[in-house]
């Protein structure tokens, strides 16, 4: 491992254990906290095993495998697609729009055009696996997020970088079988990802309509700014959608984050979810305390 200021921290949503310690192994190899979250968060982009992001991720009701994603860096510069079919690396796709455009959100054909231009590889991102379990769901055709299984995996990461640096990024296929032209949480900055480097980061999973409602991750980040442990932080933000919505024993919100100093903590509505966090070069999983215990 270089010598750094910092020690290196990467944590993210799930256990998504080969993709934290991708990000976890290039900060440890001197990349910067943005880099280092967007070749995380790739592992699962390209796992056609996960089926709520990237490739292989489940398609709207109409069978349309439509991809959203947000990226955020140290100096609160933002980058963010939505509705991209065909293209798997989102995320990197979103740097771009940040890096190489006046703007921060691409939509659609427009995100497409642009990650061709760019030089990303078009791709078939429906499998024979989705395919199959989709064919399954049109015989009954019902809407209905399960609660941490499937609907519920996109994966939010937050790293810190050897020179101090926080910077995230988050990326999902979103709700299984959503309505065509459904957007969620995660590439909407401050719902489902939100950096302000002088304080720390956060980012979201689960049902993104209650995570937009209360901007969460930013939430987050100005409840920390005021003083709040990152633990503490998520369980308040967690608290304001139970506070404000008597339904949340349907649907999981979930959220991570990290501060300045390298605290982290987590929080959830049902148990099931847990936190990826490498530190010290070593790749932990930790199980989240959630407000409903069973
Ligand atoms: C969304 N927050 O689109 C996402 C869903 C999710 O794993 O977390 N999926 O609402």
């Amino acid at each position: 491992m270089k010598s750094m200021k910092y020690d290196p921290i990467a944590i993210c949503t799930w256990g998504f254990v080969s993709a934290n310690a991708a990000a976890g192994k290039a900060l440890a190899s001197g990349m910067t906290a943005l880099d280092a979250a967007i070749v995380g968060v790739a592992v699962e982009e390209e796992d056609i095993r996960n089926t709520t992001v990237g490739k292989g991720g489940a398609p709207d009701r109409e069978g349309n495998v439509t991809l959203d994603a947000s990226v955020m860096d140290q100096y609160g510069n933002c980058g963010a697609v939505v509705c991209v079919e065909n293209y798997t690396n989102v995320a990197a796709l979103a740097k771009k729009v940040m890096t190489e455009t006046p703007h921060v959100m691409l939509a659609g054909e427009g995100a497409q055009e642009f990650a061709e231009k760019q030089g990303f590889k078009k791709e078939e991102l429906f499998t024979e696996n989705s395919k199959k379990e989709y064919r399954e769901w049109l015989k009954t055709a019902e809407y209905k997020p399960i609660i941490n299984i499937e609907n519920h995996d996109t994966i939010g990461m937050i790293c810190r970088d050897g020179n101090g640096d926080i910077s995230g990024a988050c990326t999902t296929s979103g709700l299984s079988y959503k309505m065509k032209g459904r957007v969620g949480d995660s590439p909407i900055i401050g719902a489902g990802l939100f950096i302000d480097n002088e304080v720390g980061g956060a980012a979201a999973t689960g049902m993104g309509e209650e995570i937009m409602k209360s901007v969460g991750s930013f939430l987050i980040v100005e409840l920390m700014r005021n003083g709040m442990s990152p633990q503490d932080a998520c369980e308040e933000a967690v608290m304001r959608t139970i506070r404000k919505n008597p339904g949340f024993k349907d649907f999981q919100v979930a959220y991570v984050a990290m501060n300045k100093k390298g605290e982290t903590g987590s929080y959830c509505i049902h148990k099931g979810f847990a936190m990826m966090e490498y530190r010290d070069g070593v790749n932990s999983r930790i199980d989240t305390a959630s407000y409903l215990k069973d």
